[in-house]
């Protein structure tokens, strides 16, 4: 009998599987930064046909197309085809990918995107970046092709009355708190949103503040100052894209592929939050490209230059994991109490002539032993390994060493340490490279217990701290005033 009920139940079930919307049909006060959400009773997949068009209600005119039939990026899984798992070298982008492939314009860069993702039983339609505005009606419609539900049928959204919202009348008037939530509670239900609207110049401090949730999107965030992101919670708020090298393959202008993107800045603080960057391979977290930038609190995931830095940055008390050139540095970066956990080498340290590099003080690099997971492919299940050293400075480019990094700095004070090689350093270019300015010093290097690890086959170039020779040196290099040229001041919530 029960069991009767049951299938009839799964039957009738079977038949419907409309999603909830949101916003919801005829919902007021909507951020125009919105994305369409729907959820499913089970998990959908996505079309490769069909058109998702959204109209302005009062005059019927089309305002935003996404046509599933267009392949997101000339590499929509994130690895380039051929290369034996590689991203490195997916080729030059081709002239035509912005009419071949999804593009949507983020601060003037031009990014291939998703028009969909999914989710478990949720899918969220991205419009294209800026498409809808402040006091306007809006009329989605969606073929029944764009999803498909594991069980049950689509009929999607066909008519004029069956999913229209009317966004807020006007942006917020209060600029300097700004709220953003993913159910659409704040001012933005986005961080790109909340960036855009903050203005290129402030004098005043301006707190951008996320609520905890999931916020799947590209961030770019380009000539902004004195800007504080503070997350509601560090691992209740999720900010991050699936993006590499070879879903945005290099082509001219800045770099496409980091989830988040700090760039031309000054004066911005990071808080409490997740960045993440769900694909493998060339696939950085975060790029930071500014000065006085300050991470506190952070927590950073990514899969090869995890954390690209250019400029001078303060890291305090927080954790970054990647696959390998963990850290990709350019620049001055003063890490206190923070974790680096790395598969493959910690940093390629490239700091420039003329000003600091990477130094860690108070803080653990640990290595996670696991192959490159870009290597691990069904012809070779076990992948590559690749070892866990601090920096690695190896040839890079001419013959003469002239494009390589002779300044390199990488200073280690009090910092624990687990599966790094006896050599702790390298591979560094041998001669005629000149190694006589690079810094590879440590100072007190122990294991996760807190014991001296046996440094007696470090690399000859590296160079081991000594007391009371050193001790100028240790103490300069434990000061971030030092390393940075500013003293870093947190802002507290
Ligand atoms: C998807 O479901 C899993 C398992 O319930 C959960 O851990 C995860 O957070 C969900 N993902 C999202 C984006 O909601
Ligand atoms: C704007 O928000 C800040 C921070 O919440 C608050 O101190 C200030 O009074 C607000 N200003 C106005 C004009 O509402
Ligand atoms: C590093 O830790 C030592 C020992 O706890 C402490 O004395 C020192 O002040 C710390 N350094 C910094 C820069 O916080
Ligand atoms: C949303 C998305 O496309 N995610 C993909 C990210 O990359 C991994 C590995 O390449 C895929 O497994 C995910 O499906």
């Amino acid at each position: 009998m029960r069991s009767t009920v049951f299938s009839v139940l799964l039957a009738a079930a079977s038949c419907l599987a409309e999603p909830t919307i949101f916003p919801a049909n005829k919902a007021t006060n909507v951020n125009p930064d919105t994305h369409l959400i729907l959820t499913f009773p089970s998990p959908p997949k996505i079309g490769t046909s069909g058109l998702i068009r959204i109209y302005d209600a009062a005059d019927k005119k089309l305002v935003d197309t996404l046509d599933m039939s267009i392949s997101p990026s000339p590499n929509p899984s994130g690895r380039a085809p051929n290369a034996n798992g590689q991203t490195k070298q997916p080729g030059p982008a081709d002239p035509n990918d912005n009419s071949k492939y999804q593009v949507t314009m983020i601060a003037g860069v031009d990014f291939h995107f998703f028009p969909i993702i999914v989710r478990n039983n949720t899918a969220t339609v991205y419009p294209h970046h800026g498409a809808l505005k402040y006091g306007h009606s809006y009329t989605v419609k969606m073929d029944p092709t764009v999803l498909t539900p594991a069980a049950g049928a689509f009929s999607g959204f066909t008519t004029d009355t069956a999913w229209t919202f009317t966004t807020k009348a006007a942006s917020p008037t209060n600029s300097s708190r700004i709220v953003v939530a993913a159910d659409g509670s704040g001012d933005f239900n986005t961080v790109q949103g909340a960036i855009d609207f903050v203005p290129s110049s402030s004098s005043k401090r301006i707190t951008i503040f996320i609520k905890n949730g999931f916020y799947e999107e590209l961030v770019y965030m380009k000539g902004k100052n004195n800007i504080i992101i503070r997350g509601e919670s560090r691992d209740k708020v999720i900010v991050g894209y699936p993006n590499n090298s070879a879903f945005n393959p290099p082509k001219s202008g800045p770099s496409r592929r980091p989830a988040f993107t700090i760039t031309q800045c000054k004066s911005v603080q990071l808080s409490s939050f997740t960045i993440n960057n769900y694909f493998v391979g060339q696939a950085e977290a975060l790029l930071v490209r500014g000065e006085k930038v300050v991470l506190d609190h952070m927590t950073l995931s990514g899969s090869g230059d995890a954390f690209t830095t250019y400029g001078s940055i303060y890291f305090a008390d927080s954790k970054l994991t990647g696959h390998g050139d963990t850290v990709l540095g350019y620049g001055a970066v003063f890490y206190l109490r923070s974790e680096i956990h790395s598969i493959g080498p910690f940093t390629w340290t490239r700091t420039p002539a003329g000003q600091h590099g990477n130094v860690f003080v108070n803080s653990s690099l640990i290595s996670i032993n696991e192959p490159l997971p870009w290597t691990v492919t069904e012809a070779r299940p076990t992948g590559q390994d690749s070892k866990s050293t601090f920096a690695r400075l190896p040839r890079n480019g001419g013959p003469t060493g002239v494009s390589n990094f002779p300044n390199a700095e990488m200073v280690l004070i009090n910092v624990k340490t687990s599966g790094v090689p006896p050599e702790g350093w390298g591979p560094i270019q041998s001669a005629p490279f000149d190694t006589s300015n690079v810094h590879f010093w440590e100072y007190n290097t122990m294991d996760l217990d807190g014991k001296p690890v046996d440094m007696s086959k470090r690399h000859p170039v590296s160079k081991q701290l000594k007391l009371p020779t050193d001790g100028k040196t240790i103490a300069d290099y434990s000061n971030p005033k030092f390393v940075l040229g500013w003293e870093p001041v947190i802002v507290g919530p």
